[in-house]
């Protein structure tokens, strides 16, 4: 007779196998732009058991779950020979969350967590909260981890314990297994959220994507992706910050928008793929959108389709954090595919893929938002009649 302690864990373990070796299928791809798949790439489910369970029948009896994963969300993503690397923000029952590598072989499933979660090194001011890595291959030769880290801020009124100060967090690695945690980024700006590194020096330096805040959560004055430039990354320090694609009323990037991953380098200029905020009576609204830059001057904008490449869609819409898709890991091979790694609602990751041929058709070809219903009608109307002529 087996004990509920036995009983409980080969069910457990029978589950967890079957969730991350289960396969993933394409789906019918409606727009053209990109497939999407039945199944996220990882949930809070495939955390590891050991990060969660006791396994100790004396000390845990009941096989109770000890330290929750709540969340896995927001990942980075990186290519090392031939392998997809996802640094995932993981998100304890806490509330608290960490860097934790999970690595596949196809892209888009088999997804499995390695044993240990990151160990980021920290500052001499700690960080309350890591998260939303930036995985950027710089030409310098390291890998480097762009992240927000969150601290209590200190000119909170007595009472206050929700204010927080938002900045960029940067360290370093080979391996993404050892991580030399370098000063964080230094810019005039009070907060710093979505900061990612270009992968290339400009003009000698290193290049950063900022985007500038007033406060934790608003935009306020501030906002729009930004760009600057540092001499060193230790220490990273901006003293001119411009910004290069800004908000618009009536927009899906109005209240706030910051870059994803860093941008793609294609034939006709950098590809960037980003998040837009846009208010609704059900709350924030967030969507993923792209733009094209200058191959030469990556700060100049270039093109600007309208509207979103990806809104949150069925159970996508539904999570901690709801009507969201965010992003900030892209894995763009030399063979031309791409997989775009996104999270929604704050709960769990998931992947498209395409071509960078397809999005640079998507991005050059895509009309600019006219910014009014009239102008709207009348670039429909165009597309309409060149269609019936052609009939
Ligand atoms: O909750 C949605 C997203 O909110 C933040 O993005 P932004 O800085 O643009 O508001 C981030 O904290 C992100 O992690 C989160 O997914």
């Amino acid at each position: 007779m087996s004990t509920l302690f036995e009983q409980r864990k080969a069910i457990l373990e029978q589950r967890h196998e079957a969730l991350i070796t289960r396969r993933n299928e394409p789906l019918f791809s409606e727009n053209g732009i990109y497939t999407r798949y039945a199944n996220p790439v990882i949930t809070a489910a495939h955390a590891p058991l050991l990060w969660r369970y006791d396994y100790n029948p004396e000390t845990n009896p009941f096989l109770m779950e000890r330290i929750g994963v709540n969340a896995a969300f927001n990942p980075g993503a990186i290519e090392l020979d031939g392998k997809f690397y996802l640094v995932v923000r993981v998100e304890g029952n806490d509330r608290k969350s960490f860097f934790a590598v999970a690595e596949s072989t196809s892209g888009v499933d088999g997804f499995c967590f390695w044993d240990h979660p990151v160990v980021m090194p920290e500052t001499e001011e700690p960080d309350t909260n890591v998260y939303d890595m930036r995985l950027v291959k710089h030409e310098d030769g390291w890998i480097y981890g762009i992240f927000c880290t969150e601290r209590k801020d200190p000119d909170a009124a007595p009472g206050d314990l929700s204010s927080a100060v938002a900045q960029a967090g940067l360290a370093r690695t080979k391996d993404l297994k050892t991580w030399e945690r370098l000063p964080d980024l230094k810019t005039r700006s009070a907060q710093q959220r979505n900061v990612v590194l270009h992968p290339e020096f400009v003009g000698g330096k290193y290049a950063f994507y900022t985007r500038p805040q007033d406060g934790f959560i608003d935009a306020g004055s501030g906002g729009g992706i930004g760009w600057g430039l540092s001499e060193s990354m230790n220490p990273a320090v901006i003293e001119d910050e411009t910004i290069i694609d800004r908000r618009y009323y009536h927009t899906i990037k109005e209240v706030k928008n910051g870059q994803g991953p860093a941008p793609i380098k294609t034939g006709k200029g950098w590809l960037h793929i980003a998040h837009g905020v846009r208010n609704t009576a059900a709350g924030l609204r967030y969507v993923i959108y792209a733009f094209m830059t200058d191959l030469k001057e990556p700060s100049k904008l270039t093109h600007a389709p309208a509207g979103h490449l990806i809104a949150p869609e069925g159970e996508e819409r539904v999570g901690d954090v709801s009507n969201v898709v965010f992003t900030n890991g892209v894995i763009a091979r030399d063979n031309g595919e791409v997989y775009l790694y996104y999270a929604s609602s704050d709960t769990r990751c998931h992947v498209v893929t395409t071509t960078v041929a397809q999005l640079v058709d998507y991005v050059t070809n895509t009309p600019e938002d006219p910014l009014r219903s009239y102008a709207c009608v009348q670039q429909r109307i165009e597309l309409i009649d060149r269609n019936l002529a052609s009939l």
